[in-house]
């Protein structure tokens, strides 16, 4: 078989509309900026520079805000099907670039190109969700207590919402906010992470097509690549946006929750994970291995939903630790667009700081490495590691804490209530798994009793949700549910009717009020 050709830079700026030189708002018309404040963003691969994008400046974000206002109030008056026609399109405009799409993310992000492409599939997924789901944004009928009245519930378009997301699934989750909101009739104001803006500028690029060719308005698709102090501030602050939708760390989502709470401000708050996946002595460890691997190693660990810690019951410890240490040393480490990798760079050099400090603070905590433990540095830049597994407890201070590298701790159990203690044992509430073959051992990790996360799986690792289910988690995740389910109602506005179609005028509750 010939060997696949590694798509380049310059066929993927080509296909995505992207230059060496841009400027970061835009609307739908054309790209501006003012602050003559330049990002630069480098390829965490090599060092190179990709591109340098003049920022979008105070003056700018008010010019985009209002754009994005007007174009609200046209677009609500749109029928929820018809906007579904709008998603419809841009679904299928993401498939006929899924695959420079999916190299930009490996390009800027860092992930591998399967991985690339699976994060393009999301965007399309909820695309095809959104469209059905633009006939069916109903609410209930409900029995009223007085004669000849009727009540139900209504929803309505919010307005304009804010998508601020993160470096690490750079296309995807900007996806799941705006295929809903935009069936839902709200304009979207997106502000990228500063770590992946060609992603930002490719998807406006995509979807400026689908709209312009609907002769919609401009500005119910809009970015801001800028910073978090200027654009980010102006974004959370900003009372003309009723909901903030936030994709990152614990503590930058305690600040945003703060910052939209005091104003009233609705937020989704989907924040750091702490995922791990009890493995039974009853378990398929085969299936439980491939899991725990994909989860720890997969993104680089670099997913909100990565495992991060294995609790395997002692019985079949040394075994299953075993045959994870044998994969690991399999692990083939390069350029993400290189069909042979598994692992690709971290997003960069500050990345790796933190993963050298947390493996540091680990073996000061009686954490004994395993396995990994190393930066590497093949192509010069030293974005590279191992990736690493820690034996170590999980009252350690380090194992509380999210680091965003491929650093999976692991532990022993005896009996299946210690594991669910030690499993929720963390600040954060995420995602999370049990391996086993007992029915009784899964559903009582599926009861209140055991997993106290948003997503908990039975024989399916931490990672990889598909987006028909409500995403997102409890405690320091944030509360937040993007994606499936219902979390489209989160993008609308909740109104309770009550009708009276029989003349006479009743009091509810029995009061009687006549002169
Ligand atoms: C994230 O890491 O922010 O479940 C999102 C998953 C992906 C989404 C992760 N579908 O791993």
């Amino acid at each position: 078989m010939a060997k696949a050709k590694k798509i380049t830079k310059n066929q993927i700026f080509r296909a995505l509309g992207l230059k060496s030189k841009m400027k970061g708002a835009n609307c739908g018309g054309e790209w501006f900026a003012t602050s003559k404040d330049y990002l630069k963003t480098y390829s965490p691969t090599t060092g190179e520079l990709l591109s340098t994008i003049e920022q979008t400046s105070p003056k700018d974000y008010d010019l985009v805000m209002k754009q994005a206002q007007a174009a609200f109030l046209e677009f609500r008056s749109m029928p929820a099907p018809l906007r579904g026609e709008i998603v419809r399109q841009v679904g299928e405009a993401l498939r006929a670039k899924k695959d420079m799409l999916g190299a930009l993310v490996s390009l800027e992000m860092g992930k591998i190109y399967t991985e690339g492409l699976g994060e393009v599939q999301e965007m399309i997924d909820i695309c095809d969700f959104a469209v059905g789901m633009s006939r069916n944004l109903s609410g209930p009928t409900l029995q009223s207590e007085r004669p000849k009245h009727r009540m139900m519930e209504q929803w309505h378009p919010l307005g304009v919402i804010g998508v601020i997301s993160a470096f690490n699934f750079p296309v995807a989750v900007w996806a799941w906010n705006t295929a809903l909101g935009w069936i839902c009739g709200d304009s979207a104001l997106w502000k990228p992470s500063s770590k992946t803006p060609l992603c930002a500028i490719a998807c406006q690029n995509i979807v400026n097509e689908v709209f312009k060719a609907n002769k919609l308005p401009e500005g119910i698709s809009c970015v801001t690549v800028g910073s978090g102090r200027i654009v980010g501030e102006k974004l959370i602050n900003d009372k003309n946006i009723p909901m903030v939708s936030f994709t990152g760390s614990t503590k930058m989502g305690k600040r945003i929750g703060g910052v939209v709470g005091e104003r009233l401000g609705r937020t989704i708050l989907e924040l750091g994970g702490n995922n791990a996946v009890i493995i039974s002595e009853k378990a398929d460890l085969t299936g439980a291995l491939a899991s725990a691997f994909f989860g720890a190693v997969g993104t680089a660990g670099q997913r909100c939903t990565s495992t991060r810690r294995l609790i395997i019951q002692e019985t079949v410890y040394d075994k299953f630790v075993k045959k994870l240490v044998a994969n690991y040393k399999k692990v083939a480490i390069g350029d993400p667009l290189d069909p042979a990798t598994l692992m690709g760079p971290l997003i960069d050099e500050g990345s790796v700081k933190d993963y050298e400090n947390a493996i540091a603070a680990a073996k000061k905590q009686g954490g004994k490495v395993l396995y990994g433990g190393k930066v590497l540095k093949p192509f010069g830049a030293a974005t590279f590691v191992q990736p690493t597994i820690i034996e170590i407890a999980n009252k350690a201070e380090i194992v509380q804490h999210e680091t965003f590298a491929p650093i999976l701790y692991i532990m022993k159990y005896k009996k299946l209530p210690q594991a669910f203690k030690l499993h929720n044992d963390v600040p954060q509430g995420l995602s999370s798994a049990i391996y086993t073959d007992s029915v009784n051992e899964g559903e009582a990790f599926l009861s209140f009793l055991g997993s106290d996360c948003g997503i908990a799986n039975i024989n399916i690792g931490t990672s990889g949700a598909e987006i028909g289910g409500a995403f997102g988690g409890e405690k320091e995740t944030g509360g937040g549910r993007e994606s499936g389910s219902d979390a489209w109602k989160l993008y609308m506005r909740r109104q309770t009717n009550t009708i009276n179609w029989g003349g006479e005028v009743h009091l509810a509750q029995g009061v009687e009020f006549k002169a």
